[in-house]
């Protein structure tokens, strides 16, 4: 059975079955959702169609913050044989686990969604995601080794130079990474004189940040490739949630694994297709970490009609923006609160700050103003603040692996400028 082209009828069904008995495995083993049933009186016998599910309690991203770390963990640690993290609301991260059969779909997803953009056996694929705890690097690595792909695994370097000298010499014929990074090696490429024509590429899989139509024009046209966009939640999953086939007529979402809908951020209503609102996902294969009803913060619309390539999973518009005050740069999630804790981290009384970010060539860039006033050490003498700005831009390095500008200006550089440290995130590239 090909569940990408079962009717809706046959679909549903498959759904129902593996919801309902992810919902008895919640119920047993996860107290956050035995308590929550009992309290509003859920009785989960009564789900019998897919359609039910709007009758459930939401999981927010609080809920992961409170259970940290294993609190929502439905399987003994014995069972669990990786852990991932992501972006928590607070300074601490999201952890999700994954039990063996969990990284077994989660490989089978990937190479399902790698395949979608025409990658076979004989293509070589350069895997600039982050091998680390985020899980671009091992999602993209498993999925691209089951699709019977070879995976070069260099991981997102710095290294630009070298990264272009492994993608021509070991000739590569798909990239994935960030839509970011794609732009970084295109400048690299115009810095280094080489051309597409000296590269093999013929693919790009790209995701983790919002990207424009724009964008993927000129990635396409640079690199004289087709891109393709995937997309994934770490707390769901990570990467291979949802996938472009070469119809690009939306995002096909792995509804046999994943049961999407969209609901109105502010009053939790189930929106229909073709109406915009922030993405509601529930996992139904998932044995480490299972989520009811999750609350990604991704803003999109589930499309109408069925695409041309056949397969029947529903499509989802390319991710907008987020309903929540996140900000993603360069595929990195930062909570603006995080920049006010760093900075108090650093000692000192908190100073007046305001956070720009631009896009600049078609690459994000971070500029952290700072007022010069006696809330800052040394705030009269050049050579201490010059110190002062190479510790916040290692410290933001460290804690927030993003590299910034930091400038110190005359005046208070917010509108609301305050004791506490409050300030803006100016975001440009809106
Ligand atoms: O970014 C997983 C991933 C890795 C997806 C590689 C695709 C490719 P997190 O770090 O947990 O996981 O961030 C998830 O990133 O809620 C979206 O806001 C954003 N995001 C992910 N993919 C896309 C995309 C990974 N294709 C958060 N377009 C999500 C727009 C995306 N936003």
């Amino acid at each position: 059975m090909n569940p990408e082209k079962l009717n809706r009828t046959d679909l549903e069904q498959l759904q129902l079955e593996r919801l309902q008995s992810s919902l008895f495995r919640l119920d047993r083993n996860v107290a956050l959702y035995h308590d929550r049933f009992r309290k509003l009186k859920i009785d989960i016998e009564k789900i019998r169609s897919v359609k039910d599910l709007a009758n459930l309690p939401f999981t927010t991203k609080s809920d992961l913050d409170a259970a940290y770390p294993y609190g929502l963990f439905a399987v003994p640690l014995r069972d669990i044989v990786r852990l991932h993290t992501s972006s928590g609301t607070t300074g601490r991260p999201i952890v999700t686990g994954y039990t063996k059969n969990d990284l077994n779909h989660w490989a089978d997803l990937m190479a399902r969604n790698i395949k979608y953009s025409g990658a076979h056996e004989e293509d070589t694929l350069l895997n600039a995601f982050h091998y680390s705890l985020f899980t671009g690097g091992l999602g993209f690595h498993y999925g691209a080794e089951k699709a019977g792909l070879s995976v070069l695994p260099t991981s997102e370097s710095g290294e630009l130079r070298k990264q272009l000298a492994v993608m021509r010499d070991y000739k590569a014929t798909i990239l994935a990474s960030t839509p970011d990074y794609a732009m970084k090696l295109i400048q690299a490429m115009k810095d280094e004189k080489i051309h597409a024509e000296q590269l093999h590429l013929r693919i790009g899989l790209f995701g983790a940040e919002p990207w424009s139509e724009e964008m993927r024009k000129l990635i396409e046209s640079e690199l004289r490739i087709k891109a393709f966009d995937i997309y994934g939640l770490s707390e769901v999953m990570g990467p291979g949630i949802a996938a472009e086939c070469d119809q690009h007529c939306g995002l096909h979402i792995n509804e046999d694994a994943f049961i999407a809908e969209v609901i109105d951020p502010a009053t939790g209503k189930v929106l229909p297709h073709g109406e915009e609102g922030e993405l509601v996902l529930t996992t139904i294969l998932k044995e480490g970490v299972s989520l009811l009803r999750y609350r990604t913060g991704d803003r999109t619309k589930l499309l109408p009609g069925t695409c041309a390539c056949g397969r029947t999973f529903a499509r989802m518009a390319r991710i907008s923006e987020r309903t929540d005050n996140i900000v993603i740069i360069r595929g990195v999630k930062i909570y603006p609160a995080r920049f006010k804790e760093i900075l108090s981290e650093m000692g000192g009384t908190l100073p007046d700050w305001k956070l720009v970010i631009e896009n600049v060539n078609n690459i994000d860039e971070v500029t952290l103003n700072v007022a010069i006033s006696d809330k800052i050490p040394y705030f009269d003498e050049v050579r201490k603040l010059e110190r002062l700005k190479d510790d916040i831009i290692r410290h933001v390095k460290k804690e927030l692996s993003i590299s910034i500008k930091v400038h110190f200006v005359e005046s208070a550089p917010c509108d609301n400028t305050s004791d506490s440290g409050e300030c803006t995130v100016v975001d440009l590239r809106k």
